[in-house]
């Protein structure tokens, strides 16, 4: 246990703390900020105007900063510019970090953004990066790099699949990520409903018509949890498998997916993208929900096959329904045991803690 350090936690930049829009992002942020609490920590969070904080946090500060929404990295082309809109958040988010750092012996950045991971260097207060997702953009790619390359210790990652997207002089710390599992309820369920389950933003790189496809296959119902992002995506999904396959179900709190999840026999995992974590695979398995999955990004790594789940070719549609068919003999209380084991929130924070402490280190 090291002393009570003062910690500053800025946010991303895309939308408000408790909207949504953040995406894993906000699941994240409320998990590190509600463990280090719990570890005696003093947290302020720096977040868009209109923020708010979930109950695990009350005991933080909030800091709000107000401005034009920054775009966000997600749907850009590799060789896009960084834009900084007039009146911008991520400016004025990181004028306030500049002018008051002097309060805090640490800050860790949750935004996915430029101008953090450039300020590392400028900044008297030593600022780490929590690196949110994988490689999107040129200008990302290097500004990430040249950070690791000027102190390696400064960054975090999810998974050891996203870190690989980038050019690292030696191999980075990987923490995984940390969820408040007494919000997840498990129970055994001897003879589950014959119900498939995915959840997720609902857009192109989240593979969904791979979902619709195996579940139409097997002539099982889709349940289907998520901001639909793309209506258009969304609505050429449901054209493309039989009417009634797919059932939507919205963006639901916590509260209402893991009990709607929890009646899942499997939920199925399709990621097109180099998916930095795979927060929904951990909730599914927190629920006891095994999970069939490309063997890509950060699902690759939080499956143990054949005991919490299976893993089988990214983008091989008949694979995965050959898994989803025969995925007997996998342990829901396995699934549960795993999640105690490696992504509770307390864990996350430990993870953390010690992140923070190396790099506090001198050089
Ligand atoms: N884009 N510019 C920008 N900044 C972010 O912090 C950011 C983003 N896109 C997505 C995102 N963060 C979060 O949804 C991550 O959890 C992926």
């Amino acid at each position: 246990m090291t002393a009570p350090w003062s910690l500053l936690v800025v946010s991303t930049p895309v939308g408000t703390l408790g909207s949504g829009a953040g995406g894993g992002v906000e699941l994240t942020l409320e998990s590190l900020v509600a463990g280090l609490l719990g570890r005696g920590h003093q947290l302020t969070v720096l977040a868009a105007e209109g923020s708010r904080l979930s109950s695990s946090c009350q005991a933080a500060r909030l800091w709000t900063a107000a401005g034009v929404d920054q775009p966000s990295w997600q749907h850009q082309l590799r060789d896009a510019p960084v834009q900084i809109p007039a009146a911008g958040l991520l400016p004025a988010i990181w004028q306030q970090v500049h002018a008051r750092q002097g309060q805090f012996d640490a800050v860790l950045n949750l935004a996915y953004d430029w101008l953090p991971f450039w300020l590392t260097p400028l900044l008297r207060t030593p600022l780490f990066h929590l690196v949110s997702m994988g490689s999107v953009a040129t200008v990302m790619d290097e500004v990430i790099e040249a950070v690791a390359l000027s102190d390696l210790r400064r960054l975090a990652f999810h998974s050891r699949a996203q870190a690989s997207d980038f050019r690292l002089p030696a191999p980075p710390l990987v923490v995984g990520n940390g969820f408040d599992l007494s919000a997840y309820s498990f129970r055994e369920r001897p003879d589950p409903e014959p119900l498939l389950g995915w959840a997720g933003r609902i857009a192109p790189e989240k593979g969904l018509e791979d979902a619709a496809a195996v579940a139409a296959s097997l002539g099982e119902r889709l349940l289907v949890w998520g901001v639909r992002e793309d209506p258009t995506y969304a609505a050429a999904v449901e054209a493309s498998v039989p009417s009634g396959t797919i059932e939507w179900r919205g963006f639901l709190p916590t509260s209402a997916l893991q009990a709607e999840l929890g009646r899942c026999r499997l939920l199925l995992n399709t990621p097109k993208w180099n998916e930095a974590f795979g927060n929904v695979v951990v909730e599914a398995m927190a629920c006891g929900v095994p999970v069939v999955a490309y063997a890509r990004g950060g699902p690759g790594e939080l499956i143990v096959p054949g005991v919490t789940g299976v893993l089988v070719p990214p983008d091989d549609v008949a694979a995965l329904t050959l898994a989803a068919r025969g995925a007997a003999g996998l342990e829901r209380s396995a699934c549960r045991r795993w999640v105690e084991r490696h992504a509770s929130r307390e864990a996350f924070a430990e993870r953390i803690e010690t992140w923070i402490q190396e790099g506090l280190r001198p050089a």
